[in-house]
C-alpha cells in the first residue's frame, strides 16, 4: 500500500497572463498559483510532500479529448502579437490568450498526467497539482471560462487507456459547472461526474439548462452525470457536507471507483468574488478526507478556479494537509443545511432514483418552485455567516474576508499531538501488532495503584471488583494520553468494554469536554448516563435485542450487516455521519463488544469516516479478541491504510425504513440529517 503525497508545482505556469483590460478575465491571475505555493511553504507542507515535476502533455494526449482543430488553433497563438491574441480570444466565452498560454496549458495537462502516473504506479498514494490555466469549462472544440484544455478530462481518458481503469469518479467542487467535462463524458458510464455549482435557476454563468439536476447523462451514461445546482448564494460548510452525505458519497460508494479525480476549484469558498459562498477553508479538509476513503485512497486533486487569494491558498493548504493525513480541524458554523440546499439535494436524489440501487427505497419526490418565490431572500437562509459575510461586493469586502481568515485559521489550526496512535504492550503482542507495517506507539499500562488512585478521584461505585479494575487498565491508560494531548488516538482492549467506557468517561479530564460521542457496536450492558447532553450514544445492535427506543442523546440503530456484502455504508453516510457532524464531538469513543452485528469492513468504515471529527481524538475499546479486527482498526487509526470495504450491496427496504423513521424522529435535533423538505422543516 503506497503512502506519501505528491505535489506538482511549476512556476512556468505563472507566465500565462492577461495583457489587456478585461473585467471578466482579470481575476485569473498568476498570483493564484504563487500565493498558494507560498502558503504551503509557510505551513511547512511542501517539504512533507513528494515533489513531482510537471511535463508538457503531448499532442496525442491532448487529442484524447480535444479536436485537432482546437489543438492547432491553440498552437497558432504562440507567435501572435497582442492584437491578434485579442482577436482570437474574442472567439471564445471568457478566455484570454498570451504567447505563453499554449505552453502553460500543455504543462497543466502534463502535470495532471504526472499526478495520475505517480498515484497509479504506487509511487505515492495521493497528490495535488497546482495548475494554470484551469480546465473544466474547456470543450472538445473550444476554450471557455479561463480554460484551454480540459486537464481533468484528459487525465481520466489517460487513466482509462494506460491503466485499463473501468470506473473513475470526477468530483468537481469548483463553484462553476464544469459543462466541458459534462459534455465530454455524458455518454460514458465509466466516468461518474459530480458537480455542484452556483446556478440561481439558470441566472448564473454559464446559464445552461443542462447544468440543472435533471441532466443525468445520456444513453449508456444515464445516471453517471450528477448536477447539484445551488439556487442561492451564501451556501456554507453544512450545505456542502449535506451534499456529500446525502448525494455524492452514497453514489460514490455504490459506484466503487478505482481512481478519484478532483476538479478542485476553491471559488466555492468564502470571499470568492465569483462564487459568493460562505464555506470556510477547513471544510475542504473534510471533503478531501471523505474522498480519501474511496478507491483505496487513490486521489488526484487538480486545481481549477479560486479567485480570493487568501481563501484560495488557505483552502489549498487544508487540502494538502489532509492528503498528508494530518488530523482535521473541526468544521465551524451551525451544522444545519439551508432550505434551498435541501431542496436541491431532494431534487437531485429524485432525479437519480432510477439509476442507483441505494436510492431504490427512499421516498424522494421532486420539489419545485419553493425557492423561486421572489419574496424569499436570495441568500441561503439558515447560515449564520450569510448575513455578515455573503455580501462581497467590493475590495473592502475582500480585505475584510482576508482579515477574517487570518484570525479564523489561527483558531481552527491546532497543534498536532506528537504521537498518532497509541496501544499497550500487552495488546500489541496479543493481537500480533508487532510485525506491523505501521507505527504504533506503545504506552505502559498504569498499574493497579495508579488506576485505583485515578478512579477513586472520580467515581469508584462502578468498580466493584478487582477484575473490573484490571479490565479498565488499558482503556484508562490510552484515554489519559488522548486527553492530555500526548497522542491523537489509540486502541485499547477490555474484557468488559461497556463497563470500561462507562467508568473511563468519568475521568476527570472528561468533565472538561462538552461533547463525547460514544458508538457502541454489539451487546453493551452498561450505558453511560446521557441526560446532561455531554454524551451522545449511538448503539448499533442486532435486531433481536431491541425494546429500547431512541431519544436525542441515546440512539439505537438495529443493523445486522448483510452476509453477501457491505450495506452498512448507507447507514454510516445517511445517518451516523450526519448525526455526528451535527453534534460536533470533542472526543469519540468507539466500543466493540460481544455479539457484534457488523463485520470488520463496516467497523473500519466507521473508524475511517469518523476520524475527520474531534480533531481525530478517537479511542477504540475492543472486547472482541479477533486479531483481524484489531489489526484493521489499528491500521485505520494509524492512517496507514484505507480500509478495504469489499462489495457494497444496497440496504433492504426494512433497513431504509428504519433510517427513515430515525431521520424523521431526530432531524429537528440533528439537522444534518435533513435531506428533503417535509412537514418537519
Ligand atoms: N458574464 C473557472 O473558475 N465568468 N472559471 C464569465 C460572463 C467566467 C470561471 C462571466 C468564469 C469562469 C475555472
Ligand atoms: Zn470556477
Amino acid at each position: 500500500m503506497a503512502s506519501g503525497t505528491a505535489l506538482i508545482y511549476d512556476e512556468a505556469m505563472t507566465r500565462h497572463k492577461l495583457l489587456w483590460n478585461d473585467p471578466i478575465c482579470d481575476i485569473e491571475v498568476p498570483e493564484r498559483l504563487s500565493a498558494s505555493y507560498e502558503q504551503l511553504q509557510c505551513y511547512h507542507l511542501v517539504e512533507r510532500c513528494v515533489p513531482v515535476p510537471a511535463r508538457e502533455g503531448s499532442e496525442e494526449e491532448i487529442l484524447l479529448v480535444h479536436s485537432s482543430e482546437h489543438l492547432e488553433a491553440a498552437k497558432s497563438t504562440q507567435t501572435m502579437n497582442e492584437e491578434e491574441l485579442k482577436r482570437i480570444s474574442g472567439n471564445y466565452d471568457s478566455f484570454f490568450f498570451h504567447p505563453n498560454t499554449y505552453h502553460c496549458a500543455r504543462l497543466a495537462v502534463g502535470a495532471a498526467l504526472q499526478l495520475v502516473d505517480s498515484v497509479m504506479s504506487g509511487k505515492v498514494c495521493n497528490g495535488m497539482a497546482l495548475v494554470r490555466p484551469p480546465g473544466h469549462h474547456s470543450q472538445r472544440n473550444a476554450a471557455n471560462g479561463f480554460c484551454l484544455f480540459n486537464n481533468v478530462a484528459i487525465a481520466a481518458e489517460y487513466a482509462k487507456l494506460k491503466y485499463g481503469l473501468q470506473r473513475i469518479l470526477i468530483v468537481d467542487w469548483d463553484v462553476h459547472h464544469g459543462q466541458g467535462t459534462q459534455y465530454i463524458f455524458e455518454e460514458d458510464p465509466s466516468v461518474l461526474y459530480f458537480s455542484w455549482h452556483r446556478y440561481e435557476h439558470q441566472e448564473f454563468w454559464p446559464s445552461l439548462k443542462e447544468s440543472d439536476y435533471d441532466a443525468v447523462g445520456l444513453g449508456k451514461g444515464k445516471g453517471f452525470n450528477i448536477n447539484l445546482p445551488w439556487n442561492k448564494v451564501g451556501m456554507g460548510n453544512s450545505d456542502y457536507l449535506a451534499a456529500f452525505f446525502h448525494v455524492l458519497l452514497p453514489v460514490a460508494f455504490e459506484f466503487d471507483p478505482e481512481l478519484v479525480l478532483v476538479s478542485s476549484g476553491y471559488d466555492s469558498g468564502i470571499g470568492d468574488p465569483e462564487g459568493q459562498m460562505n464555506a470556510t477553508p477547513e471544510v475542504f479538509a473534510h471533503l478531501t478526507h471523505f474522498l480519501m476513503q474511496l478507491a483505496h485512497g487513490k486521489l488526484c486533486v487538480i486545481l481549477e478556479g479560486g479567485y480570493h487569494l487568501k481563501s484560495l491558498s488557505e483552502s489549498v493548504c487544508m487540502t494538502v494537509k489532509t492528503l498528508l493525513r494530518d488530523p482535521l480541524p473541526q468544521v465551524t458554523g451551525e451544522m444545519a443545511p439551508c432550505l434551498s440546499a435541501i431542496e436541491s439535494i431532494q431534487n437531485v436524489r429524485a432525479a437519480h432514483k432510477p439509476y442507483w440501487k441505494w436510492l431504490t427505497y427512499e421516498d424522494t419526490s421532486f420539489l419545485h418552485n419553493l425557492s423561486t418565490r421572489s419574496d424569499l431572500p436570495k441568500t441561503a437562509d439558515t447560515n449564520p455567516c450569510a448575513d455578515d459575510e455573503a455580501k462581497i461586493t467590493d475590495s473592502n469586502e475582500t480585505d475584510k474576508i482576508e482579515r477574517f481568515l487570518e484570525l479564523h485559521m489561527k483558531n481552527v489550526i491546532f497543534p498536532v499531538p506528537p504521537i498518532r496512535t497509541a496501544t499497550t504492550a500487552e495488546l500489541k503482542a496479543s493481537a500480533h501488532l508487532n510485525t506491523f507495517p505501521v507505527h504504533l506507539h506503545v504506552v505502559k499500562e498504569m498499574d493497579k495503584n495508579e488506576i485505583e488512585a485515578l478512579v477513586s478521584d472520580f467515581h469508584a461505585d462502578l468498580v466493584k471488583t478487582n477484575k473490573t479494575l484490571l479490565s479498565l487498565r488499558s482503556t484508562l491508560t490510552i484515554l489519559d494520553k488522548i486527553l492530555k494531548k500526548e497522542v491523537c488516538n489509540g486502541i485499547a482492549e477490555s474484557p468488559a468494554a461497556s463497563a470500561s467506557v462507562a467508568v473511563a468517561l468519568r475521568h476527570p479530564l472528561c468533565f472538561g469536554l462538552q461533547r463525547v460521542l460514544c458508538i457502541f457496536v454489539g451487546d453493551m450492558h452498561i450505558i453511560p448516563n446521557t441526560e446532561d447532553g455531554k454524551i451522545l450514544v449511538i448503539h448499533i445492535c442486532k435486531e433481536e435485542q431491541t425494546g429500547k427506543s431512541s431519544s436525542k442523546h441515546y440512539i439505537v440503530l438495529n443493523w445486522k450487516e448483510d452476509a453477501d456484502g457491505n450495506d452498512f455504508f448507507s447507514a454510516v453516510l445517511g445517518f451516523i455521519l450526519p448525526v455526528a457532524y451535527s453534534y460536533q464531538p470533542n472526543l469519540i469513543v468507539i466500543a466493540v463488544g460481544p455479539n457484534r452485528s457488523l463485520g470488520i469492513s463496516g467497523i473500519s468504515l466507521l473508524f475511517g469516516l469518523l476520524q475527520g471529527l474531534a480533531e481525530s481524538r478517537i479511542l477504540a475499546v475492543i472486547e472482541d479478541t479477533d486479531i483481524n479486527l484489531m489489526q484493521s482498526v489499528a491500521k485505520t487509526l494509524a492512517g496507514a491504510s484505507v480500509p478495504h470495504f469489499g462489495v457494497h450491496v444496497p440496504p433492504t427496504q426494512e433497513k431504509v425504513n428504519q433510517i427513515k423513521m430515525l431521520r424523521n424522529q431526530l432531524q429537528q435535533d440533528w439537522k444534518m440529517l435533513q435531506c428533503s423538505v417535509n412537514d418537519g422543516i
